[in-house]
């Protein structure tokens, strides 16, 4: 049995997500981080010709998202009906509505962007986040079980807390996010990952 890689650039953004369930899992994956602009060979091989691209025996996936659904159905971590499957993936859309105008303003280093996306637009998204959090007991976000969706704003707020900026600061309003985030963080397998991994500028 081959061994599954996950292609991505040597930051967390859009890769993230995939690299914490292969930590929960505990299976063997190759983390293959790549220079930035992505090498013609990448380009021809991944899907879409962007990253995260990911390969095993059976499967060749591009888009964050469908990698992400992929490994963690594996692990019985997307709902068990419809309905929990559709809330999950409610959340697991979401970072990438933070990510777009985040990266837009901080790759191009446009400081007024930047104020408006910690002042204005990543607030609004928290607020009703803790709001949902604490409406669904505070714990997990779907059905009272641990599930990708909870990996998943986990990262989002883990991401948070990493990038310059002091961007964790967003964050200081809303406690049971900040309690959910330890929470999640300290799952056993997460602590660990998180202890070893590098730091990154994203
Ligand atoms: N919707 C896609 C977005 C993929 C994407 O835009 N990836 C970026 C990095 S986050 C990329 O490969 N950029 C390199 C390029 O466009 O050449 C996903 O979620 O995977």
């Amino acid at each position: 049995m081959s061994t599954p890689t996950l292609f991505y650039f040597d930051g967390r953004a859009r890769g993230e997500v995939s690299r914490l369930l292969f930590a929960y899992s505990g299976n063997k994956y190759t983390d293959s981080r790549n220079p930035f602009p992505l090498q013609d060979e990448l380009i021809e091989k991944s899907t879409f010709g962007k990253l995260p691209y990911y390969e095993d025996e059976n499967v060749h996936l591009a888009q964050s998202v469908a990698i992400e659904f992929y490994l963690a159905d594996h692990l019985g971590l997307t709902g068990s009906n419809t309905i929990e499957k559709a809330q999950i993936l409610q959340y697991t859309l979401l970072p990438g509505d933070l990510y777009v105008p985040y990266f837009a303003a901080f790759l191009a280093n446009d400081e007024p962007a930047l104020k408006t996306f910690a002042s204005e637009t990543s607030p609004k998204v928290f607020k009703k986040l803790e709001a949902l959090l604490i409406k669904a007991g505070g714990s997990y976000l779907v059905n009272n079980k641990f599930s990708w969706a909870d990996i998943s704003i986990f990262n989002l707020l883990d991401f948070f807390h990493q990038q310059p900026g002091n961007l964790v600061e967003v964050l200081q309003p809303f406690p049971t996010l900040l309690a959910y985030h330890k929470k999640i963080g300290s799952i056993p397998q997460i602590a660990e990952y998180l202890k070893n991994r590098a730091t990154t500028v994203f």
